[in-house]
């Protein structure tokens, strides 16, 4: 089985923000690898990396990163493989990484996510596999559909609070 995403990381201390990227594909049956490669600290490596991941059938690569959040723009500038970035809250909140990723030279996109927002990369990473593979595409159907539910539901538990001057309403309009 050979991984379609590839999500990468600066360091290890990433990691507990990623899992929430992992665990989705992992939910999804989706194959993904996942490694630590720093543009500052292993710059040969991420080379290597970015040049080769096409060649081995990765689709999709998420590149994670805190502070001088070089790693999604140096691998996006190495490949034709598009590159969601997910900045790292480390310092400053997260709005150094934030601009170090989303602020790309014209040609070469990152296709950033909010700060620490693994799980969207993971998810906007399925919607592009869902192109052009009809069975990604039936379960990422599956999973919008339970995004639906979950509002549904939260409406059902919002009709039972009650107040003396909250009015029923359905979507909006006033329930007769
Ligand atoms: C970045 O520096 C990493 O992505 C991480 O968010 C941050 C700190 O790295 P460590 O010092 O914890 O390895 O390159």
């Amino acid at each position: 089985m050979s991984p379609l995403v590839s999500i990468i990381m600066g360091s290890t201390s990433d990691l507990p923000v990623m899992e929430k990227a992992a665990a989705f594909l992992n939910e999804q049956h989706i194959p993904f690898e996942m490694q630590a490669l720093s543009a500052h600290r292993t710059p040969a490596e991420v080379e290597a990396f970015a040049r080769g991941a096409e060649q081995r059938g990765v689709k999709v690569i998420i590149a994670a990163a805190g502070m001088a959040a070089a790693l999604p723009g140096v691998i996006a500038a190495q490949t034709a493989l598009p590159v969601i970035g997910v900045p790292i809250k480390g310092m400053l909140d997260g709005l150094d990484a934030l601009l170090s990723i989303v602020q790309m030279p014209p040609g070469i996109p990152v296709a950033t996510v909010a700060v620490n927002g693994a799980l969207n990369a993971a998810v906007l990473s399925m919607q592009m596999l869902a192109l052009t593979d009809a069975d990604i595409a039936t379960r990422l159907k599956y999973y919008k559909s339970g995004l639906v539910q979950k509002i549904v539901k939260a409406n059902e538990e919002l009709a039972k609070v009650k107040y003396e001057w909250k009015v029923d309403t359905i979507r909006g309009i006033n329930k007769e």
